[in-house]
């Protein structure tokens, strides 16, 4: 196997980005707990935010959600941002939450309700402008309840037609990468439901169009690694959503439900020439501190895709191609598990040391009485929240 510090120079080339949703409240059908000094603005949320990459050094951007993000200047939001030593990242739209989308926006029957839709990406591609965003994130709640509802065939037309205008919007330098989910809040049929889906339509459009694979929008028992390895390969994989379940979206911490895939995940991306600074993939989280607090959930997030990402470095690679070569099922296997088993934490912590970090981030951020100190100051004000 390969030792820590033949890896140790690729964990600089780690870079994730943070979803500002995290910091404001979020949580299920049933409430959304508050949290004492939760952000109230995108100004406190990005702020917030700084504070993970400040203790972990892995966190220099943070993506906005609009309207949720919304502000009167961009460019006073990326000038505050930059203040606090982290960028603007991806912008997601949100079709998913006005009346009219009732039935569906960019797939929608009715041209008015497509329509607005269709505008509100475009603005969303004004506001990457301002913010020097490269990626446009599109989930889409489109789909029906039960069968019959409508023409399964003339959404995906409507769509692909809605698509066409949106992409054709895109500056030079700017992508989009569309987002599959295989059910929720639609429960009989969604209109993007799986990567294929996304696959044929970002393919439809051109090389700035490609695949969003969110680690939560997969039916039980998909083996995600081998689409992570199939997209990566056909050159369409353009970000993760990483967090983690136990049963359907639920948006845990990466890593907390399911530590093994992660691993298995980031081995097919370190395998297909995913990882690093070369590549054009964006590691994003999407997940929602329901209980938890959000900054030290953001902080153990971005440890736990640390950790797991300089496990699958350590793959000693000619061997599991020897074992593979020779059909030695079981010292294939253990060539992973080997890795997989590695604890590399203390390297992990020591070599975080050697960067000027703190050995712990979670210990170094818990001892600066920073959540402390925004739970007096940010009294009154409504607090951010997804406002589902
Ligand atoms: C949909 C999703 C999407 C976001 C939303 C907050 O489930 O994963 O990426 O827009 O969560
Ligand atoms: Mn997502």
């Amino acid at each position: 196997m390969a030792n820590f510090a033949d890896i140790a120079p690729r964990l600089s080339e780690q870079e994730i980005e943070l979803h500002s949703w995290a910091f404001g409240n979020s949580g299920t059908r049933f409430r959304v707990f508050g949290t004492p000094g939760t952000p109230r603005d995108p100004f406190e949320k990005i702020a917030d935010a700084a504070q993970v990459h400040k203790y972990t050094g892995l966190a220099p951007r943070v993506a906005l959600h609009i309207p949720w993000d919304k502000v009167e200047d961009y460019e006073v939001l990326r000038e505050h941002a930059h203040e606090h030593d982290v960028a603007l990242g991806t912008v997601n739209s949100n079709t998913f939450q006005d009346e009219e989308y009732k039935f569906g926006s960019l797939a929608h029957r009715d041209a008015a309700v497509r329509r607005k839709a269709i505008d509100h990406h475009l603005e969303c591609i004004e506001i990457m402008h301002k913010t020097k965003s490269r990626d446009l994130k599109i989930w889409l709640a489109d789909g029906t309840n039960y069968p019959g509802q409508d023409d399964m065939r003339g959404r995906q037309d409507r769509l692909a037609e809605s698509l066409r205008e949106i992409y054709d919007a895109l500056g030079e330098e700017q992508r989009m990468v569309l987002e599959y989910k295989f059910f929720e809040p639609s429960f009989y049929h969604t209109d993007v439901p799986d990567w294929g889906t996304s696959f044929v339509h970002v393919s439809e459009l051109g090389a700035k169009a490609l695949v969003c694979l969110d680690t939560g929008h997969h039916a039980p028992g998909t083996n995600i690694e081998f689409i992570v390895m199939q997209l990566l390969r056909l050159g369409k994989l353009g970000a993760f959503d990483f967090n983690s379940r136990f049963y359907a979206d639920d948006d845990l911490i990466v890593g907390a439900a399911d530590p093994f895939q992660l691993f298995r995940i980031l081995v097919e991306v370190v395998r297909g020439g995913g990882y690093g600074t070369e590549n054009n993939v964006t590691f994003m989280l999407d997940q929602c501190h329901n209980i938890e607090d959000k900054i030290p959930g953001q902080i153990r997030s971005v440890l736990n895709v640390q950790e797991m990402t300089a496990r699958a470095l350590l793959v000693d690679w000619q061997a599991l191609e020897a074992a593979q070569l020779a059909g030695d099922v079981l010292s294939a296997n253990d060539v992973l598990m080997d890795a997989f088993y590695t604890d590399v934490r203390p390297a992990l912590a020591k070599w975080r040391a050697a960067q000027g970090l703190p050995r712990d981030p979670m210990a170094a951020f818990a001892d600066s009485g920073y959540l402390e100190r925004i739970a007096a100051e940010r009294i009154g004000g409504k607090q951010a929240s997804w406002g589902a």
